[in-house]
Order: C-alpha cells, then structure tokens, then sequence
C-alpha cells in the first residue's frame, strides 16, 4: 500500500463511521427519543449526499484558519465530524435537536462545536462567505491580520439553494471587490426539497460563474467511471449518462443495480462491447459504478480541492453526487425529509457493522485499527491546533461623542448622525480607527459623506478619484485605497446585512474587533430582514443606521414609509434599537452602541433595569431627515442614563396629573406642543420622552420574569416611572409608526391608553399634512389626551375633518 493508497483507506474508513453516526443520530432523535412525539424530519438523504465531500474537506483539505458553512441538513454529518474529533460531547449528539442538543442546522451561538457560520434559511451562508473574505481582505490591508494565515472562506452548498437570489446579489458585489479566497462546493444532487431539477442547469451556472472571474471545477464522473470509460464501449457509456435526464437516474439509482442493468442494456445494449461492460459487473459492481459521481469519489475530490488550494482565485465546484448516498433512500425523489425505517436502519447498521448497543462507540464496526484512526484525526491539520475561534480585545470608547454647538438650531437626526462621525474621523484615535462604515448606494444619502470624505474608501488597490483629479468641484472625495474605512456596495440591501454580519463577526473570526456602522433607507430593512435576522442570530455585532423612516420621510413619497420597523426593532432578537428625536440624544446612543456592541458578557441581567447589558448586542437607530429645533440644555449623567434605559420625563407626573403623553422619535414638537395646548384645562399634563421602545419593553418582560422567579423587588426602568402615575390617570401614546409601538405602556401599571401612529401609508404629501391624515400631528394627539382623561372639553381642540 502507498502512503497515499493508506490515506484513501483511512478516509473511506472515517466516511463510513461519519455517515453510520449522522444517520444513527438521526434515527434515534426520531424512533427512539420522542418515540410518539411528531417526527422531526430525516434528512439522512440530505445528510449522506455531503459525506464524501466534508469527510475529505475536514480530515485532510481544510487548515484551521479556514472558516465552513455547512448547508443546513448536513448538520448531522457536520457533528458527526466533530464527535470523532472530540469536540461534540456524546450527550449533545444524543439530544439532536432536543433542547441543548446539537442544533438542527449548524448554529454560530448555540451549538459548541467549532461552527464558524451558522446556517438554516437558505442561501445566507452561502453569501456570508464572500463577504466573510471582503472582511479578510479588510482586515489584512489595514495591518491587523499580524503573522496569521490568510484563511480560505468555504459554503458547502444545496443545488436548489443556488436558486436563493441574495446568492447572486453577493456574487456581483464579489466580482467589484476582487474577491479571493472563497469556494462554494456544490452538492449537485439535482433534487430539492420537492422534487428533480432542472435539466442542465449547471451550463447556466458555468457560464455565469466563469463571467464573473470564478474558477470552474466540474467533477461529474468518479474514478471507477473514468476507468469504465477507457474500456471498450466506455464511450457509449460515458454518452448515455451524460444524457440521462436528471428525474431517470434518481429513480435509477433508488431501484438499484438490476434496474440499472435492464435499464442500460435496453437502451446501449448492442451484444458486443457495451453489453460486456454491462455483464462483467455484478448488480452491486453495476451500482456501485453508477453512483461512482465526482462528489463521492474521494481521490477526485482531493485532487480538485489540492489543485484550487495553490492559488487565491475564487472557485466554484460543482460535485456531482446523490441525495442518500449509500443509504436506502438514495435517489427517490420524495426522500428530503425521509427517515430510514426501523428494518432499512437495521439492514444499513449490520452493512456498517455495528452491534446493537454499540451505535454510538467512536469506531465500532472499524475495519480499520481505532488507535490508527484516532492518530489519524486528531493528526489533521484542521483539527491539531484546538479551538479556532479568535477573540479581540474592546477598543475604548470616549467617554462622551462631541457634537458641534446645535443648541437652538434646527438639526435632524441624520444630519446630526453625519455630525457625530464627523467629528470621530477628524480624530486620530484607536476608536475612529476601528470604524468601519458601509452602504448600499446610498452613503451620500444618509449623510455619510462626510465622514467618507476624511475617512476613504477601502478597496485593495488605490483608486483615485477622477473628478477631483481633473479639479471639477464636488462636495464628495471618491477616493479608494487599502486604508479606506468605507465599503461601498451596489443597491442591494441583502448585502449590506450580509457585509454587517461579516464586520461584524470579525473579532472572532479574524481577531481583529471591527466597529461596523451600516446605512440604510429604513423601509428597506424589510427587503433584508432575514439576513438582518441571521446576522443577529449568528451574534455578528453592529450598528444599522436606517434613515428616513415613517411617514415624515413626506416629500420621498409613499412607498418609501415605513409603519412596522419600530416593531421590528423590538422584536429582533439581538438588536437593541432606538428612536431619538434630538441631537444630544443621538450622541449619547451612539456612545452607548459602540460599547454595547463589543460586550460579551453572560451575566445576570442588571438588578436595576433587568436587561441583558452585559451580553450586549447589535444597535438598530431609527433616524429621521426632519430638522428639529434642539434643546438648549445640560446632557446630565442622569439624563443620559435615561436616555439609554429608553426614557426621560420632560414634565414628570404630579398627584394632580390626570394624563400623560409618551412619544418617540421625530413626532417630539406634537408632543410638547399638544402638552402646552392642554395646560389650560388639564393640570400637570406629563411629557415622556422615549428613546428606546424596544428597552423599556424589554426591561419589564424581564423584570416580570425575576418577579416570578420569586425576585419580588425586581422592577424596571418603565415600571418605576410610570408607578408615579395616578391610577387614573390617561395615557396618550404616539409615533411615526405602528402605535402597537408604545400602546403596551398601559400593560406596565394598568392605566388606560389612546395609542397613536401610523397603520396605512402610501400617501405623498408634506409632514404637516401627512400627520394630520393620519392623525398623529398636535390636534390628534389633544384629541386623543381629552379622551383619555377626565375633565372639561380641551378648548384648543379643533374638530377632526373627516
Ligand atoms: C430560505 C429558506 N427557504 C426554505 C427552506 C426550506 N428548505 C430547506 S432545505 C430545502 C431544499 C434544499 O435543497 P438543496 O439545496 O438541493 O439541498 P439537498 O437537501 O438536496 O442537499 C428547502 C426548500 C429553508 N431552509 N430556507
Ligand atoms: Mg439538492
């Protein structure tokens, strides 16, 4: 045996162990565990079709700097890997999917074993890859990689997940950036969820991934194929399956090695060379040629991924294999979620020669020796050095964020935004160094400009900027270079979450802490939601900048409103968002953000406000393009707390109040107008101030559940300061937004709310008559106190036109 004859045998010993323990896992989450309970899906076919694949990628082709996204159902296969390496404990393994267990599709947070990307809704991991490497690139241009190795980023990916279009959004952005470093291997198994793809889709692939500058490896036929080829009548062979429909050889496949023969001699039958080919293999020598596809056929696999690790150029494998690979279920096109019966499991178990009772020992049914095969896997280069995920060290935040003299002047809160990283850039500091700002085409807009200006443009190699050379004025300098701190990306929201996650997850996976700050039209935080949503689930830490918002964008037009992104904020997990109306307020925030997004912490929540401040987070700020009048007063270290716990009074309650108002955001001069005009006939009307929606509910959710763990002391933020309301006294709440919004204040203390905001959009118009149409400007709001409150007719109150 050569050494590379013993490397082949140890591999293919290691795939059947990986593929016995991924289906084994499976099965027994199924029949055994939650025997009863309802079935949580196979995807051994899923699974199986990966094993060759990951088997050659983990145990011999990846380094440790090299960073994985597994498609989502071959997790099972992905902790088998891990089991054997000794980082997936048995317990885990046992609880697949069970609460604490190994994930169901390979989680970033929730699993422990070594999982760089998270993965499960579709095409998201795929993407994060190439932006994982843009942010390696990043890194290694501003001197921060140090003496580490440039890491390779890897997407094993589902042929139908190739439908998913955020998939294509990434590739044409890699293409503008240079992309390096980056495979995707896909898992051509030409079946779906629901059924057989499409013919020939891989020529479209082809075409479209060579024309954006990737390399091509097609691996279609496995080594016994190729020999079978060089025989006589190999050529008709090699014809026929090129030719086969997708559909006929999955069911091929399924029916197994006399369908194949009948199928085969019927078709190139000819009693002279091919039909030799045919009979000189028995059914199961005929299967097993058949199914010998590029994906599965480790020497192929080796040769390919060894020839594309000598060169940095982007790489998009297409490996043919088969769903179910090796097991029962292979090729049948219902088989996405299908589950090996107690009697297949029990055939494939004796075939893989394990003894009942042994199913989960590391190498029972070995053909090989376990001390070899252990030596083997602990020896792999991915695994020799233990634990690959970095950590990074916080960059200080100042203690305070400078603004320029705004008081009495007519600021908003964009324009304020663009202030405050302004005078960050003007600063050589560790901090302003480690901001790293990006945006979907839309930087001059949300008012990055400025920053970009002093700041740059990052790209590998300089760029200079042609206006400016060629001295036609303009306000903006486009200059590109390694050490710029913007990252430009084309109009596609999809990106700019995905970009955000990579930023984002850089301290771990690159060792360097980054301080991503990422602009966006907020209504289009709904086109990228999902990826908004993965990144917070893959705890990637950031701060999103959406700007402008809600109906008061007016003059924008109707269709860019947004009503529901309050409530996104709330609900995301991950995300701590925010809604100032003032300049001062923003400065506190952003302050705040810049730490929150660096904590990482696993503390008790804080006893006195009961949010998770210590784990930290990523920062949603709702911004406005609306100039607002600023207050003329002191930023207290008071005042600024409250600011960060979601709230202040502007007119705290007294035992006369009978009715307060609560706002958040840009709405603020209604508010305090509508405050003024009820003075005459409602006395001490209280004027809150919310800056954080989302903390103060999320404060007294958590206080609530302190309080039921026996902590009856718990109280937070919101409680205490609406426990100084009168029992009657009115509530009035309002907001560019969905009024559910604020309307839950009056859950906090039982009092009676009006609840204001936005339901319906679309309607093009200036702010005063956008708020007046849909009720939320100065007049609704008197409206609305009058009606939740006691007392005599308000006199300033005009008639709602209809
Ligand atoms: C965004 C999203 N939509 C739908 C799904 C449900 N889903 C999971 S896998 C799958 C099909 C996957 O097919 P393919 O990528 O070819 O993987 P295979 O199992 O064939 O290897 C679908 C539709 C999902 N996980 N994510
Ligand atoms: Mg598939």
């Amino acid at each position: 045996m050569t050494v590379h004859d013993d490397r082949l045998a140890v591999l293919a010993e290691l795939e059947r162990r990986i593929l016995w323990l991924a289906s084994w896992t499976i099965h027994q989450a199924n029949h055994v565990r939650e025997a009863g309970e309802v079935k949580v899906g196979g995807h051994q076919a899923s699974s199986a079709s990966l094993a060759t694949i990951m088997t050659a990628l983990y145990f011999d082709v990846l380094r440790p700097q090299d960073r994985v996204a597994v498609k989502p159902h071959a997790s099972p296969i992905f902790h088998a890997i891990q089991y054997l390496a000794g980082n997936q404990p048995l317990e885990k393994l046992q609880n697949f999917r069970g609460l604490k267990g190994a994930q169901s599709y390979p989680s970033r947070t929730k699993d422990t074993d070594d999982v760089d990307f998270s993965t499960g809704s579709v095409g998201l991991g795929v993407a994060q890859t190439l932006f994982s490497s843009l942010v390696q690139d990043y890194v290694r241009a501003h001197g921060w990689m140090k003496d580490r190795p440039e890491g390779r980023m890897i997407a094993l990916v589902g042929d139908a997940e190739m439908d998913e279009g955020n998939i294509y959004e990434a590739l044409i952005e890699g293409w503008k950036h240079g992309l390096r470093n980056c495979w995707w291997v896909v898992d051509y198994n030409r079946q779906s969820l629901d059924a057989v793809i499409r013919e020939g889709l891989w020529q479209k692939f082809e075409q479209m991934f060579a024309n954006f500058g990737w390399d091509v490896v097609i691996l279609k036929h496995g080594m016994l194929q190729q020999q079978a080829f060089a025989e006589p009548g190999g050529e008709v062979l090699r014809d026929w399956i090129d030719r086969c429909p997708n559909q006929l050889y999955s069911a091929l496949t399924f029916q197994g090695g006399a369908a194949w023969r009948k199928k085969l001699l019927d078709e190139i039958g000819d009693q002279g060379p091919v039909s030799a080919l045919i009979d000189r293999r028995s059914d199961s020598e005929l299967a097993a040629l058949m199914n010998n596809l590029g994906g599965h056929d480790m020497p192929s696999l080796l040769k390919a991924f060894e020839a594309a690790s000598k060169h940095d150029r982007p790489t998009w494998f297409i490996c043919y294999t088969i769903k179910g690979f090796s097991l029962p279920l292979a090729g049948h096109k219902d088989n996405h979620a299908g589950l090996m019966t107690p009697a297949q499991l029990v055939t494939f178990q004796d075939s893989v020669r394990v003894r009942p009772g042994h199913e989960w020992d590391k190498w029972e049914g070995a053909t090989l020796e376990a001390a070899k095969l252990e030596a083997f896997v602990h020896a792999a280069p991915f695994f020799a050095k233990g634990p690959r995920r970095h950590s990074a060290a916080s960059v200080a935040v100042p203690d305070k964020l400078s603004i320029p003299a705004n008081s009495g002047k007519t600021v908003s809160t964009q324009m304020g935004f663009g202030q405050i990283l302004n005078e960050i850039a003007r600063e050589d500091s560790e901090f302003a160094s480690h901001i790293v700002t990006t945006s979907p085409d839309v930087t001059v807009s949300t008012n990055l400009g400025p920053w970009v200006n002093r700041r740059g443009l990052f790209a590998r190699d300089a760029l200079a900027d042609t206006f400016k050379a060629e001295r036609i004025p303009s306000t903006y300098n486009w200059e590109f270079g390694p050490s710029g701190q913007h990252l430009e990306l084309g109009i596609a929201e999809s990106n700019l979450m995905l970009m955000l996650s990579a930023l984002g997850l850089s301290h771990s996976i690159n060792g360097a802490r980054l301080l991503p700050v990422g602009t966006v039209y907020d209504p289009f935080i709904y086109r990228s939601a999902d990826q908004l949503n993965y990144a917070c689930y893959q705890d990637a830490r950031f701060m999103l900048v959406a700007t402008p918002s809600g109906i008061t964008l007016a003059p924008e037009g109707g269709a860019h409103q947004s009503i529901g992104t309050p409530l996104i904020g709330m609900a995301q997990d991950g995300l701590c968002a925010f809604e100032p109306a003032f300049i001062d307020e923003l400065a506190v925030i952003m302050r705040f953000g810049f730490d929150y997004m660096q904590r990482n912490g696993d503390g008790d929540p804080d006893e006195t406000t009961w949010l998770r401040d210590q784990t930290g987070g990523s920062v949603y700020l709702r911004l406005s393009t609306r100039p607002l009048e600023q207050p003329v007063r002191a930023m207290t270290d008071e005042l600024a707390n409250d600011i960060i716990q979601g709230a202040y009074w502007i007119r705290p309650p007294t035992p006369n109040t009978s009715v307060m108002i609560a706002y958040q955001g840009i709405v603020a001069p209604e508010a305090i107008a509508a405050a003024g005009l009820l003075a005459e006939d409602r006395r001490d009307v209280a004027l809150l101030a919310v800056t954080s929606a989302d903390r103060l509910n999320a404060g007294a959710q958590a206080a609530e559940r302190a309080r039921q763990r026996g902590n009856a002391g718990a109280a937070s933020h919101i409680e205490r300061m609406l426990a100084k309301l009168d029992r009657n006294c009115g509530i009035v709440t309002v907001v560019d937004g969905h009024p559910l919004t604020l309307s839950w204040l009056g859950s906090v203390q039982g009092h009676r709310v009006k609840a204001l905001g936005v339901e319906h959009f679309g309607q093009t118009g200036t702010i005063s008559d956008l708020y007046h149409h849909y009720g939320i400007d100065t007049n609704a709001i008197v409206h609305a106190a009058q009606a939740a409150s006691s007392g005599r007719t308000v006199r300033y109150l005009r008639a709602l036109a209809n």
